[in-house]
Order: C-alpha cells, then sequence, then structure tokens
C-alpha cells in the first residue's frame, strides 16, 4: 500500500497497490478502564496467517498511544514502534496478540479515536480513528467479532452489539457481527435514554434508544419516529432487516461529521438527531429523518457488506445516499426531494467536479482518506446509483440487490464485486458504465434538433473537460430521459429512457404533424450539464406545461439563470416574460405550495459566478449581487398588490407539525415573506417574530428582518430566548453572516469570533460562522481580500486542533480561479500562507496543496 515517498513528502496511497493483510483477526477482546486524562486500553487479539498471502509482516496500526506492554502467547515482546504502528517478530501459526495502551480521551480535540465531549466519552473511528485506540490492523478488510468491557464510573457505557454483564463500574459488549475496526464506537457518560421498541417483521423484537445529555430527552421524539419508519421501510422496500437485540443512537455535541454508522451504536452530532419545533426548523427536521435513515440503512450497505479498501468508499455512500434519497421520496414528496437534490449537488459537486479537487467517484490515489468524504464520492456516487437503476429498470435493480446481498454478506467488497452483481444478474455488459466510476468530472451534454416529414430527431453529443491528472475522457453511458409535447401542452412521447453510448448520436420519433417541444433530462436522469440554444418562449412554456415536475422546475431555473447573466453583462432590467411567469406561477393555487417555493428560490449567486465562468466572462461577485438584489426587489414590487393575500394565504394555522405538506406551505411562506419584507418596511416580519410558535418561522423572520438590516432588536431577544440552546445558537451566529451585506460580512464574521459564545473547538459553531461566511458569495469574494484572509486566519488557528474540520473547510477556495486576477492574488496569498504554517496537519497540507496546483 505504501508509496516510497521522500521522509518530507506525505505518503501517497494508491488503489493499485492494494494488497490484502498477511493475517486474519478471528476474535477481539478489549478492556477499557476509563479516564479523562489516561484511559487503559487493553487488547487481547487472536490472529492467525492469512494463507492467502505468501509475504506477511506484522505491521499494526498505532498513533499518538503510549504503550504500555505488550505479549504474544503470554510472553513479553519488544515491538519496533514508530509513529504510525509497530512491527514485531511472530509466530507462524496462531498466535494471541495482548497489549496495554495509555491515551488521553481529554487532550483529544481532532474529535478521532477516543475523545470527550461536554465530560462524556464517545468515539468516532471512520476511517482512520481506531489506531489512535490501540495498536490494529486499522483497514476495513479485516473483520473480527469483537467483545468489550468498559471499567468505569459513568452511569451509562455503550459500545457495539448486545449487552453482556453489567454491574458496579463495568459493562460488557458482545458484538457477534464480524466488523472492520472503523465501525466500533465506545460511549460513556451521564445520559438518559428516549426508549422504545421494535418487532422485524420475522417477530424479532429490538430494543430501541436515542441517548442524550440531561436536558435534551424532550428532542428525540422525532428520531425515534423517523428510525422506526426507516427499519419498516428497508423491511418492505430491500427486504433487509435488523439484527441485533438493541439499536442505540447516542447524540454528541462535538463532532466532525453528521453521524456514524457504528454497528448497533450509532452516534449522531447533536445536530442531525436532536429536534423540537419550537428549535428546529422544517429543513432540520427533513435532514434528521434523512440522516437518521442514512446511519440505520448503512447497516446493510456498509456494515454487513463493507468496503475492501478505502478507495471503494462510495460503495457504501453512494448507495446509502441512494437509498435515503428514495426513503425521503417516499416519506414526502418524490419531486421536492429530487428537485432539492439537484440543487444540492450543483451547489457541492459540481463546483468540486469542475476545479482542482476533482476526483473519480472511486479515487485512485489519496494523502489523507478524510479527505474524500466529499460530495463526489457520496452524491455523485448516489447519482450513479440512479442511473443504473434507470438503465435496468427497477425490477432488475431489485433483483440485483438481492444478489449482491445474498452473495456478499459478511464481505468486504470492491467496486468490481457491485458491478458484477449487475452483469451476472441482468446479462449486461457493464465495462462502459464503470467510466462513472473511474473517470473525473461533469460531462457536458449539447442537443440540436431537426424536424422532417414526421420526424423528429434530438442529436446530442458529449465531451467531459480534462480534471486533474486525467486530460482523456471516454465517452460515459448517459440514460437520457425524454418527453415530447404539442404546442398545446399535450404529451405526445411520454418519459422515455434513450441510451446514450457514443460521444454522438442521434434518437428520432416518428409520426408527428406538428414540430413537437422536447422536455429533455427528465428527473435529471444523469449528473451532466446540458446545454441547448432554447428560446425564453420555449422556457416560459415549460414552466407552464410540463408534466415532469424537475424538468419544469428547470425551465423556470434557467430562464432565471439567463435574465441575470443578461442583468449583469449587459446591464439588462430583469426579463418581463420571467417576471410574469412567476407571477402567474406564485399565484396558482393548484400547485404544491412547495414547488411553487422552488420556484421562487432564485439560482444562488455562486451558481451564475459558474454559469459566467463557463461562457468565458469573469465573475464580478458585487455585480452578480446586485443583479440579484434588482430582481428581487422588482418581482417584489410587480407583485405588490397580491404579496399580503398571499402571505395570509399560506399561514398554517394551528399546531406545528413537520411534515411535508406543513413545510412546504411554511417555504412558500417564507418565500412571499422576504419579498413582502422589501415593500413593507418589515411590518410583516416584525409581527411572524412576536408571534412565532415555532422555530421555521421565527427563523424565516429574524432572517427576511437581518436582511432589510432592521433586525437588531429581535437579534437581541433571540439570543436572549435561546443562548443556553446550542443548536438554535448555532443558528443566530449563522444567520447574521449569512444575511450581512457583502460588505460588511467580513467584520461581523469577524466579531462573531470574538463573541463570548464562540468557540472554535466545537465543528458546529465554527462552521455556523465560517461556513456561513464561505456561503455568502460576494460577501466572502470582498476586493479587499478581507473574506479570504478572515478564513485563512481561522483555519490556521484551527489546524492544530482540528485538521480534519480544518481541511474540510478549505474547499471554500476550490473555485478561486474563477475570478480575476487581484482577487486571485489575495487567494493564491491565503492558501500560500496556510500551507507555510509551521507543523501543518497531512489534512490541510493536502487539500491547500491540491487547491494550489
Ligand atoms: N460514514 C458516515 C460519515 C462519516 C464519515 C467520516 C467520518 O470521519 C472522517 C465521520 C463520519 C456517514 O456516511 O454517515
Ligand atoms: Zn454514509
Amino acid at each position: 500500500m505504501k508509496d516510497a515517498a521522500p521522509s518530507t513528502q506525505p505518503e501517497t496511497f494508491y488503489l493499485k497497490d492494494y494488497t490484502p493483510f498477511g493475517y486474519v483477526v478471528e476474535r477481539v477482546e478489549l478492556v477499557f478502564r476509563l479516564s479523562p486524562e489516561a484511559t487503559r486500553v487493553l487488547s487481547k487479539i487472536r490472529f492467525a496467517p492469512n494463507p492467502d498471502v505468501s509475504d506477511r509482516e506484522f505491521f499494526l496500526h498505532g498513533e499518538k498511544l503510549k504503550l504500555i506492554s505488550a505479549q504474544i502467547d503470554g510472553a513479553e515482546v519488544a515491538p519496533n514502534v514508530t509513529d504510525t504502528g509497530l512491527s514485531c517478530e511472530v509466530p507462524d501459526t496462531p498466535f494471541t496478540w495482548e497489549a496495554e495502551v495509555e491515551i488521553n480521551p481529554k487532550a483529544n480535540t481532532a474529535l478521532e479515536g477516543l475523545y470527550m465531549s461536554n465530560g462524556m466519552y464517545c468515539t468516532q473511528c471512520e476511517a482512520e480513528g481506531f489506531r489512535k485506540i490501540t495498536y490494529y490492523p486499522d483497514r476495513p478488510d479485516v473483520m473480527s467479532t469483537f467483545n468489550v468491557r468498559i471499567e468505569g464510573d459513568e452511569k451509562v457505557m455503550l459500545s457495539n452489539g448486545n449487552p453482556g454483564e453489567s454491574g458496579e463500574g463495568f459493562a460488557e459488549w458482545h458484538d457477534p457481527w464480524p466488523k472492520p475496526a472503523y465501525l466500533f464506537a465506545l460511549v460513556a457518560g451521564d445520559l438518559l435514554n428516549h426508549p422504545d421498541r421494535f418487532t422485524t417483521r420475522s417477530g424479532k423484537d429490538v430494543e430501541l434508544n436515542i441517548w442524550v445529555r440531561p436536558g435534551d430527552e424532550g428532542k428525540c421524539a422525532f428520531g425515534m419516529e423517523a428510525l422506526k419508519k426507516s427499519m419498516t421501510w428497508d423491511e418492505e422496500v430491500y427486504g433487509r432487516e435488523y439484527d441485533l437485540d438493541v439499536f442505540n443512537i447516542v447524540a454528541v455535541d462535538d463532532f466532525n461529521m453528521g453521524a456514524m454508522e457504528n454497528k448497533g451504536l450509532n452516534i449522531f452530532n447533536s445536530s442531525c438527531v436532536l429536534a423540537s419545533p419550537e428549535t428546529s426548523t422544517d429543513a432540520n427536521f427533513e435532514r434528521i429523518e434523512a440522516i437518521i435513515a442514512h446511519e440505520y440503512f448503512h447497516n446493510w450497505t456498509g456494515n454487513r457488506i463493507t468496503c475492501r479498501d478505502w478507495f471503494q468508499l462510495c460503495l457504501k455512500e453512494g448507495l446509502t445516499v441512494y437509498r435515503d434519497a428514495q426513503f425521503t421520496a417516499d416519506m414526502r414528496s418524490a419531486p421536492v426531494k429530487r428537485i432539492e437534490d439537484v440543487i444540492e449537488l450543483r451547489a457541492r459537486q459540481f463546483p468540486e467536479d469542475n476545479g482542482p479537487l476533482a476526483h473519480p467517484v472511486r479515487p485512485e490515489a489519496f494523502q489523507e482518506i478524510n479527505n474524500f468524504y466529499t460530495a463526489t464520492v457520496y452524491e455523485k456516487g448516489a447519482e450513479v446509483i440512479g442511473m443504473l437503476k434507470r438503465l435496468v429498470g427497477d425490477e432488475a435493480y431489485y433483483k440485483a440487490l438481492d444478489l449482491y446481498f445474498n452473495r456478499h454478506d459478511g464481505q468486504a467488497c470492491t467496486i468490481e464485486d457491485w458491478i458484477k452483481v449487475f452483469e451476472d444478474s441482468t446479462g449486461r455488459d457493464l465495462a462502459q458504465f464503470k467510466n462513472w466510476y473511474s473517470q473525473a468530472g461533469t460531462p457536458r451534454l449539447s442537443v440540436d434538433e431537426s424536424f422532417e416529414d414526421g420526424t423528429y430527431t434530438l442529436t446530442f453529443r458529449q465531451k467531459t473537460p480534462p480534471t486533474p491528472g486525467q486530460d482523456h475522457k471516454d465517452p460515459k453511458v448517459i440514460p437520457i430521459a425524454v418527453g415530447l409535447l404539442t404546442p398545446t401542452g399535450d404529451e405526445v412521447l411520454p418519459t422515455t429512457v434513450l441510451e446514450m453510448t457514443e460521444a454522438e448520436q442521434s434518437f428520432s420519433f416518428e409520426g408527428f404533424k406538428t414540430r413537437p417541444i422536447p422536455s429533455i433530462l427528465r428527473d435529471f436522469s444523469a449528473p451532466v450539464i446540458l446545454t441547448r440554444d432554447s428560446s425564453a418562449k420555449e422556457r416560459a412554456f415549460l414552466l407552464a406545461h410540463d408534466t415532469d415536475p424537475f424538468t419544469r422546475w428547470e425551465a423556470g431555473r434557467e430562464l432565471a439563470k439567463a435574465s441575470r447573466i443578461a442583468m449583469v453583462i449587459d446591464g439588462a432590467s430583469p426579463d418581463s416574460n420571467y417576471l410574469e411567469a412567476l407571477q402567474s406561477l406564485v399565484r396558482d393555487d393548484h400547485l404544491d405550495p412547495a414547488f411553487r417555493a422552488l420556484v421562487l428560490a432564485p439560482p444562488t449567486e455562486s451558481e451564475i459566478a459558474q454559469a459566467l465562468a463557463d461562457q468565458g466572462v469573469t465573475p464580478d461577485p458585487d455585480a452578480i449581487h446586485d443583479a440579484a438584489e434588482t430582481f428581487a426587489q422588482t418581482l417584489a414590487q410587480s407583485l405588490s398588490d397580491s404579496l399580503p393575500r398571499l402571505f395570509a394565504a399560506t399561514l398554517v394555522d394551528g399546531a406545528y407539525v413537520p411534515d411535508a405538506k406543513g413545510a412546504g406551505l411554511r417555504a412558500l411562506n417564507g418565500r412571499i415573506l422576504g419579498l413582502l419584507t422589501r415593500i413593507d418596511g418589515g411590518e410583516a416580519a416584525t409581527k411572524q417574530f412576536e408571534t412565532a410558535n415555532n422555530m421555521t418561522v421565527q427563523n424565516s423572520a429574524l432572517a427576511c428582518l437581518l436582511k432589510a438590516e432592521k433586525g437588531d432588536a429581535q437579534s437581541q431577544a433571540f439570543f436572549e430566548q435561546w443562548q443556553d440552546d446550542r443548536l438554535v445558537m448555532d443558528k443566530w451566529f449563522g444567520l447574521q453572516v449569512a444575511t450581512a451585506r457583502p460588505e460588511r460580512a467580513p467584520a461581523i464574521a469577524q466579531s462573531l469570533t470574538e463573541h463570548p459564545l464562540f468557540t472554535i473547538k466545537n465543528p458546529n459553531r465554527f462552521r455556523a460562522v465560517m461556513g456561513a461566511l464561505a456561503m455568502n458569495h460576494a460577501g466572502f469574494h470582498q476586493a479587499d481580500g478581507s473574506g479570504y484572509r478572515l478564513l485563512a486566519d481561522q483555519l490556521i488557528a484551527l489546524d492544530p486542533l482540528n485538521p480534519q474540520t480544518t481541511a474540510r473547510m478549505c474547499s471554500a477556495f476550490q473555485t478561486w480561479k474563477r475570478y480575476d486576477a487581484g482577487r486571485q492574488d489575495k487567494i493564491r496569498a491565503e492558501l500560500k500562507r496556510i500551507k507555510a504554517t509551521e507543523g501543518l496537519s497531512r489534512d490541510t497540507n493536502e487539500m491547500v496543496s491540491r487547491i494550489l496546483d
């Protein structure tokens, strides 16, 4: 696996170098003697030579461990210990390795391995955190059962699997399912549970718990319902049942990511599980439901079948994201979920795929695997599954999944195994489809059309631009879902999937009297950038008549983008066709409110910047921001007569219910309030703030007022009301930066970093401020470089404490080559300053180096 690089250069790991470990692990027994600054970990591991490997090296990973003692078959040994692990002479027959190490959870601010969060012990082992707990072959293809004994005086002490004996000062756990070390978890602390039960369809009774810090027990009910729905859904849709006696979820305040699927003991960032109407928005509720489902679904796609190595990460993540999206579509609205996902994909994955950080869905090299938990691996990985399903059809997809679970249960697999399952069960050759896994970059798909003698022909061309390390791209298999409409809005060709395999390919449809109007890439059937010469009139027609909700919404988005671009480049006024289309749509009570809210949501300023860059125009963030403001102001004025009525009509009466219907209405109501605040001096928003009985409306009222710079009193009131609630305070921090006028955003963010409640050590709080700054496009890209400087200062301060979160936040700079020379110089200087920081982590060094390249 290792590259012989000079010692100053960080090591690079390559997929092509994979070799299996020389030993199998038959059993793991661990004892934890908990102590905040000196926890002792005793391990007893039964190894046997791996008969498939001839050249064996006994190397155990281990980092930041104090080795107290080591024995083989009861005899003391003196292994060769380095910064990354140890090696040792071992017998060539099965043997028992025993070690005792000491670790310091309290000093662990990186939040990897065993650490403390608000006085509670918890772990994060994916991807390579277990090596910070004890010496072990910390790689996903080494799987074993685990017996764990926790000794300490904590009220609650949890680990994976089923509970064993427990008593005064100890608790034992046994996990019967072989697992890799990255799925290990331990939690101990003063916790309360929200209990429930679930009976699987084969009659197994399962105890469910959500464990929280005292005070949070009232915020568990929604998560518990989401868990039970997920369990039922996975049985009904994928035929997958839960396989232990208990399923525990724990909420932790300090966590680098959203949540973690440890076997039987999922650990969640508290922001992704705790919910109440007073403190959580509709968006929070939807996200919590999705993340609970995601982690639960990993029990089969990730845990029972895991990854052979970390290059295969998309095997579990792409599939599990795809499954959680299916779940959300079933629980809520499928079209709304699809549109939301496309918005996210374009906001996060497209910039990655089209910049210096571009990498294949299955990367081939990395320095730090934590840097590859990306939108490409997760979200594009899920799009690839969606395309596969569209190509083979629903029935064949579920048949292939059955084969996957049957064939590979208990194994650590590769993308080749996954593709082979589909080839074997469908008889299709999927060699070309694998390009989606191996070639980075977003394909550009262009289309021409012709109409002759009643035959309508669509000619598509595909081209994927070069990405770092990959100049040449082969054509991909692209499923293109199309429909055809008559000029009066009748559908003459219902949704049909065209299978494009060539660089250029035509598809003809016969028997039309008049030239049909095409609706292309329905349901966003492939993660591509479609370009098509189309008139504003035709787009307005599709926005009014398309039967596919995605392409209907997309037509509106295209109109919006074209209008904004014309405003920025030519100083044009907002497009009147588009304004009119929006006006009639927003008033159309037959349309789903959630859909109307999505149509009213403007394209982001960053999206417009990218669209300009794609046309060879250097984006000016201030001009883009001004155009967005002018457009919104013009729309508000043109709707001024109807806004108060629309606002009243979309108010949701009665008790708050976090369902899709209420959320859709509130989303529309929030959009309308945004417009109304532009013309009523903040009157409606002030009233809404005062009377709010749930966080969704309170938050949207405050956002509107802050944006209008009329929210000082409300911001203060909000602070006083919620200062003891960590998650709500994250909203308070973030909102002020998100809504700030661009020229004020860096200074506001800076002053918030000096607020007594700001702490760099809590990733949620850090992201609330710095993430919001990076998202405030014109604010972050202030020409004087103040936004860049502040982010760089903060990243330099965070890196020694928490490399993982620092490295992730570096991606705010990934689009830097879009901008003018002045801004580029300033960003380059900040990136170089970060890179030159003494002792910079491998994580951040890799990210900054790739971005600079
Ligand atoms: N596997 C988890 C997310 C996760 C990934 C990496 C982590 O540390 C580097 C932590 C959590 C999921 O997909 O939910
Ligand atoms: Zn996942």
